[in-house]
């Protein structure tokens, strides 16, 4: 072989791999806002989101208040309320077993368990008081509390329990399937994909986490980025997704704080913590 034809060959490849890997990233169509404000049922900073997969609703939590809230959509009203009696709740999941939902709680650091079936038995689990929890210390010492864990993730096939810390670092952390050991952590660095123009590293927070069981991979959302990152844990890399809009009526994503997909897969939906603004959207997943 030729020097030419091998660099025309390698050429090739190098294209072919990059073209499967473009093809590979879904895009994200937005589809619609509707605003989640609900003053009267003291959703005023709506800060995690799940499907409720049987019934095309959603589970939310609130910062301000110590409520799991069930949504219904479009119209994006309350149909439930379940009293907590825990608040400061950042992320939920209701993928782990039927009528449980494991929260986080962001000044405790802890995963609040509670089932709707025997709701006396609520449960505050800090990680602090789990086996393990020596490898993640350090990245919990000192006196900021306001960049704790926002997000919660289950993996029902294999049993796994993800939680994100927001910065200072950015950090995945793996939890056993009874709640009682740190399996393992990963930082979520620049070098792993997570960065956005313009804004600086320390400023990126990693604020919505969702465990996708199709692509075997975890959709976050980032708050200040604004924007969507889809991670594979088994290579550490992360990409940022492209979004497109209609014209130039792109929303308003600052506040993001929750993600969840549809049953499907085919809808990626965000609930956004901004006062007022807060609100629900709907995105279109693109393949
Ligand atoms: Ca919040
Ligand atoms: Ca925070």
């Amino acid at each position: 072989m030729t020097l030419l034809r091998f660099l025309i060959t390698v050429g090739l490849l190098a294209f072919e791999v990059s073209h499967a890997q473009a093809q590979d990233v879904p895009k994200l169509q937005f589809v619609a806002q509707e605003l989640l404000y609900l003053d009267q049922q003291h959703l005023k900073e709506p800060s995690g989101l799940d499907a409720q997969q049987n019934f095309g609703g959603f589970w939310t939590v609130s910062d301000g208040y110590a409520g799991l809230y069930s949504l219904i959509a479009p119209s994006a009203r309350i149909d439930a309320i379940h009293h907590l009696p825990y608040q400061g709740l950042e992320g939920v999941s209701a993928g782990w077993t039927d009528g449980v939902h494991l929260m986080v709680q962001e000044e405790t650091n802890s995963i609040i368990v509670h089932n709707t079936k025997n709701p006396e038995n609520t449960a505050q689990l800090p990680l602090s008081k789990m086996d393990g929890y020596e490898t993640i210390s350090v990245y919990f010492d000192g006196p900021e509390t306001n960049k704790g864990l926002e997000g919660i993730a289950v993996d029902r096939g294999e049993q796994r329990i993800f939680v994100v810390k927001e910065a200072q670092p950015r950090l995945l952390i793996e939890i056993s399937s009874n709640l009682d050991q740190i399996v393992g952590h990963k930082k979520l660095n620049s070098k792993h994909g997570f960065h956005v123009r313009g804004l600086k590293d320390h400023n990126l927070d990693i604020s919505g986490l969702y465990y996708d069981s199709h692509r075997d991979a975890l959709w976050m959302a980032s708050d200040r980025g604004a924007c969507v990152f889809l991670y594979d844990p088994k290579t550490n890399e992360a990409l940022r997704l492209e979004m497109h809009f209609d014209g130039d009526n792109a929303p308003d994503l600052e506040g993001i704080e929750g993600i969840t997909l549809s049953a499907s897969g085919e809808f990626l939906y965000l609930v956004s913590d901004a006062g007022r603004a807060s609100s629900l959207f709907t995105f279109r997943v693109l393949d």
